[in-house]
């Protein structure tokens, strides 16, 4: 009897490996409901039921740990939202886009659009755009360059806070990305897509990409590169390297150039300027005899030696979870 009981626990087991971890965690995840209840007074139908998706969310992917810590990270200082933003009706508030995906469940529920977020750690909510298409989603777009509708020859302020419109050109604001960026435990990688004039694309893609605070001008950290498009931030020479660069604008000259401007010299646009290096992407739009000439610059993406010229950018961040909370 005692080898069949055994020989059935060893069965249980190998069937169930997780099924310990399950139940600790589905009750965790009961008390972080109720906790949320409780101390949100959560009580419309809409707000309980975003709490819900979580919680069968966490079942269907049966990954306990890492929900759990999510909730727990994300449900005390983020306010689930339900009111609808002008005539769409997103969403439901957590971290950041890829939390998001992660934890409200399925890609249809999750469509690329504005949501809002409130990273960890923050006090404040904020809307971005969300692309949940590409590459399995959740990357928060940080910058989008179409077409010159908006104006990038923007002042600190505006660079801080942000500006454009989520649904066409914008910059999402360095605060916004410092929240994003700074979040515990994660680290974010950055995509930056470029098109070309005659209909070409190219990316340079960072992993470890954050930002410094307000009082150490944003400065810019880049990781390991990898891409098609070169390696613009760092450039070839030392006083092109942007990383570990100040942000500078028109009227806060930051860079590597002791006396003049790099902002100025660049048609007062914001960027992590050196002296002042191949990079630029919020380089102007501007208005010539010839039409409209894009001034957007990532020089190390040449074509038969010379520097592509660039039509369309997009700079966009992505989670990619510390390994210990993997
Ligand atoms: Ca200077």
């Amino acid at each position: 009897m005692a080898w069949l009981c055994a020989a059935l626990w060893i069965c249980l087991v190998a069937v169930f490996p997780g099924s310990d971890a399950l139940l600790i965690n589905n009750i965790t995840l009961s008390s972080a409901m109720q906790e949320a209840v409780s101390a949100k007074g959560l009580s419309a139908n809409g707000e309980l039921e975003a709490i819900r998706k979580e919680t069968s969310s966490a079942k269907m992917k049966n990954k306990p740990t890492e929900i759990t810590h999510k909730v727990e990270k994300c449900s005390v200082p983020c306010t689930v939202h339900t009111q609808k933003i002008r005539e769409e009706k997103h969403y439901i508030c957590r971290c950041d886009c890829t939390d998001i995906i992660d934890t409200v469940g399925t890609f249809s529920e999750t469509p690329s659009g504005r949501y809002i977020i409130q990273p960890e750690g923050t006090d404040y909510s904020f809307e971005v755009f969300c692309d949940m298409d590409y590459r399995g989603g959740g990357w928060t777009v940080i910058q989008k360059r179409i077409d010159g509708l908006i104006d990038f020859q923007q002042m600190w302020s505006d660079y801080t806070d942000g500006f454009g419109d989520l649904l066409g050109e914008h910059w999402l604001g360095l605060k916004n990305i410092f929240y994003i960026v700074n979040q515990k435990s994660t680290n974010f990688m950055l995509h930056v897509a470029l098109e070309s004039e005659d209909g070409n694309s190219a990316y340079a893609v960072y992993d470890n990409f954050w930002l410094e605070d307000e009082t150490q001008l944003f400065k810019m950290h880049v990781g390991r590169y990898s891409g098609t498009a070169g390696d613009a931030f760092r450039g070839y020479r030392k006083e092109d390297n942007q990383n570990a660069m100040l942000f500078s604008t028109s009227d806060s000259d930051n860079d590597g150039l002791s006396v003049e401007s790099c902002s100025m010299m660049d048609n007062k646009t914001g960027w992590w300027f050196n002296q002042c290096g191949l990079a630029n992407l919020n380089g102007p739009h501007l208005v010539t005899r010839k039409g409209i000439q894009s001034k957007i610059r990532w020089d190390t993406w040449t074509k038969n030696e010379k520097i592509v010229k660039i039509k369309a950018a997009s700079m966009k961040i992505r989670r990619t979870y510390n390994p210990y909370f993997k």
